[in-house]
């Protein structure tokens, strides 16, 4: 307690896995549970939003690249938003991040590397929660399989792709902790609240950036 009165800066919180892992769900539940802002990405009201929009809805085509930058491109138009509210001593719980742009783009054939570079420079989340689910699984879920990235394999590509994201986020100091998101919704809500008690609790550094 003592320290969280000390710290004036808001914790950021991310909450990442495959479509279909319960993201949004326990989203709304942390961001309730700490009176912290939920936000997500992508944030497809604005106009970069938008074209994401419609590429995910598969109305639109675009170059893999040329897509992989636009969703890096929606965090940047956000990046002073976000540090307005963490500088405010308000926390933020967001749905997706960099991590999910990186996972993505490098199961469709992009180099890592390159993928990383365009979000070097954003802030670092404090905490990042990964919602771990089989593809299977995810795929029983209500509601798959209507945008792009929605299928099977992919998701398999995708779910190998994180656990990369997660050593080199750990080799660069950030902490990640996987959740088992196969769990009934209120047991990963449980655990959730779980790991990020004991996170915040010893967190100390403020302002670190992804490298
Ligand atoms: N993307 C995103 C990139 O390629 N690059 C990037 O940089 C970024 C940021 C859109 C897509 O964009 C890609 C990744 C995505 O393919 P999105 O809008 O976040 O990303 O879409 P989804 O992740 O697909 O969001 P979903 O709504 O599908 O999944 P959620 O949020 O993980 O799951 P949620 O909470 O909506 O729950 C889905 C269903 O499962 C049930 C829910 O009730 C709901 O029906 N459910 C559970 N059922 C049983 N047990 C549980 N524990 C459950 N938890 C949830
Ligand atoms: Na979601």
């Amino acid at each position: 307690e003592d320290h969280q009165h000390r710290r004036k800066r808001g914790f950021f919180i991310v909450v990442e896995g495959l479509d279909r892992a319960g993201k949004s769900t326990q989203v709304e539940r942390l961001a309730q549970h700490l009176n912290a802002k939920p936000i997500k990405f992508p944030e497809r009201t604005t106009a970069i939003g938008q074209m994401i929009n419609s590429y995910l809805a598969q109305t639109s085509e675009l170059d893999d690249q040329a897509i992989h930058l636009l969703f890096s491109a929606n965090r940047w138009e956000c990046v002073a938003a976000i540090h307005k509210t963490l500088d405010a001593g308000e926390s933020i719980v967001c749905d997706r991040y960099a991590f999910s742009g990186i996972a993505y783009s490098v199961s469709k054939g992009l180099s890592y590397d390159w993928c990383r570079h365009p979000d070097i420079g954003l802030p670092l989340p404090d905490l990042t929660l990964f919602l771990d689910l089989d593809a299977q699984t995810a795929a029983a879920r209500g509601g798959y399989g209507e945008e792009r990235y929605e299928k099977l394999e992919f998701q398999a590509k995708v779910r190998e792709a994180f656990s990369r994201v997660a050593q080199d986020v750990k080799a660069h100091g950030g902490r990640w902790v996987t959740i088992d998101a196969g769990k009934t919704l209120d047991q990963v809500t449980d655990d959730i609240q779980r790991a990020v008690q004991r996170a915040t609790s010893s967190i100390d550094r403020v302002g670190i950036k992804l490298g």
